[in-house]
């Protein structure tokens, strides 16, 4: 028998549920590998950093954290996010420093909805619908530019700058993304979201790139729509999307509606790419730790396992990643569901039920 391929991946679990929803995603792997007849197999190595290891060292992660992590083939992260260090030191010194520095430029966030899992959206009981958000992942609101000051001048006198920065590159490159995205779907429509009204620098460099490039595309459907616009698109015309295109906070914002509206934060994937892949890519679920019901064993595990299906298709292995997603909608289907989608199994059983849905014998 010739030995297996073998993937060498980083596990970072980080915070709160992320630790049970990597230790799910990682089971459902497992069960992948084993049914694979001697294929393929993981070699995992897991980096405890997050909140405890600031705890410890004043640092999320180590000093040389990103040198440790290149030459893997793919990161699998949980969640970052604790009480005890202030929102913007662990999202910083964990998350961004990852994305940001393997230029991760794309986030990929599907909008699925699951079988079994009830809508706030009426038409969801007889619409197909599926969309994806493409997140730029790397600057616009989130490029870290700006300063405070202005702090001794007088009392409560402190003024903060946080600026956006939107380059050509980085425009074209998300954008452009979106459209070859769009060509591998059904619908080949690309809907690009900003608030050029208001924001006539930044925005509106996004709404002229977006155009030029787009004339590159005449076989795919464009439309230009206002952020709050397409808040409201996403509640009342969900079936006219396909690929969506927004900046790094529009589109944090518009795909958590959109994994709302499926039914759950929870049920939500990721895949943060450097499509070059100069740099390893990450896949997370879409949530973030949940403290509230961290520890409990009531996660829901689907968004981390549909991101390990994601870092499937990017390993070479469609078929597989394919049958994990069938599991994970025949586990749905058959009403096993942790109590944010309306069920009361755990996160174990979940993981368990999609593990036996697997039928991957003959991939
Ligand atoms: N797994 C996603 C995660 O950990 N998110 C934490 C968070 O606060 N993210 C905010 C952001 O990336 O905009």
């Amino acid at each position: 028998m010739t030995s297996p391929q073998t993937f060498r991946i980083a596990a970072i679990p980080a915070d709160g549920v992320g630790c049970e929803v990597v230790s799910s995603g990682r089971s459902v792997l497992e069960a992948v590998a084993a049914r694979s007849q001697g294929r393929l197999a993981f070699a995992w190595q897991e980096f405890g950093w997050g909140a405890e290891h600031y705890a410890r060292t004043g640092a999320m992660m180590d000093p040389d954290g990103l040198e440790q992590l290149a030459d893997f083939d793919a990161l699998y992260f949980g969640a970052v996010g604790w009480p005890s260090v202030p929102d913007h030191i662990s999202l910083w010194g964990l998350r961004l420093a990852i994305c940001q520095g393997f230029d991760q430029w794309a986030n990929i966030r599907p909008v699925t909805f699951l079988p079994g899992i009830v809508s706030p959206l009426r038409a969801a009981d007889d619409t197909e619908l599926d969309w994806v958000v493409v997140r730029e992942n790397t600057e616009g609101e989130y490029a870290g530019f700006g300063g405070r000051n202005f702090g001794a001048r007088a009392d409560r006198g402190e003024v903060a700058v946080q600026s956006a920065v939107f380059t050509e590159v980085g425009c074209e490159r998300i954008i452009r993304f979106a459209f070859e995205l769009a060509r591998t779907r059904t619908r080949r429509f690309v809907s690009s979201v900003t608030k050029s009204n208001a924001q006539q620098y930044g925005m509106v460099l996004w709404d002229d790139v977006f155009t030029r490039v787009a004339a590159d595309y005449p076989d795919v459907q464009t439309e230009s729509v206002l952020v709050d616009a397409m808040a409201a698109k996403f509640v009342l015309r969900p079936q006219d999307l396909s690929v969506v295109v927004a900046s790094n906070l529009h589109a944090d914002i518009l795909s958590d509606l959109g994994s709302a509206l499926a039914g759950s934060l929870g049920l939500a994937a990721s895949a943060n790419l450097n499509p070059e892949r100069r740099f390893p890519c990450m896949f997370e679920p879409v949530h973030g730790s949940a403290p509230d019901i961290a520890g409990q064993g009531i996660a829901n595990p689907v968004g981390a396992i549909g991101s390990a299906a994601l870092m499937l298709e990017h390993l070479g292995l469609p078929d597989e990643m394919k049958a994990v997603q069938a599991a994970i909608a025949a586990t749905t289907a058959a009403g096993v569901r942790t109590r944010d989608v309306g069920g009361n199994a755990s996160t174990d059983e979940v993981t368990q039920a999609i593990i036996d849905h697997l039928g991957l014998a003959r991939p």
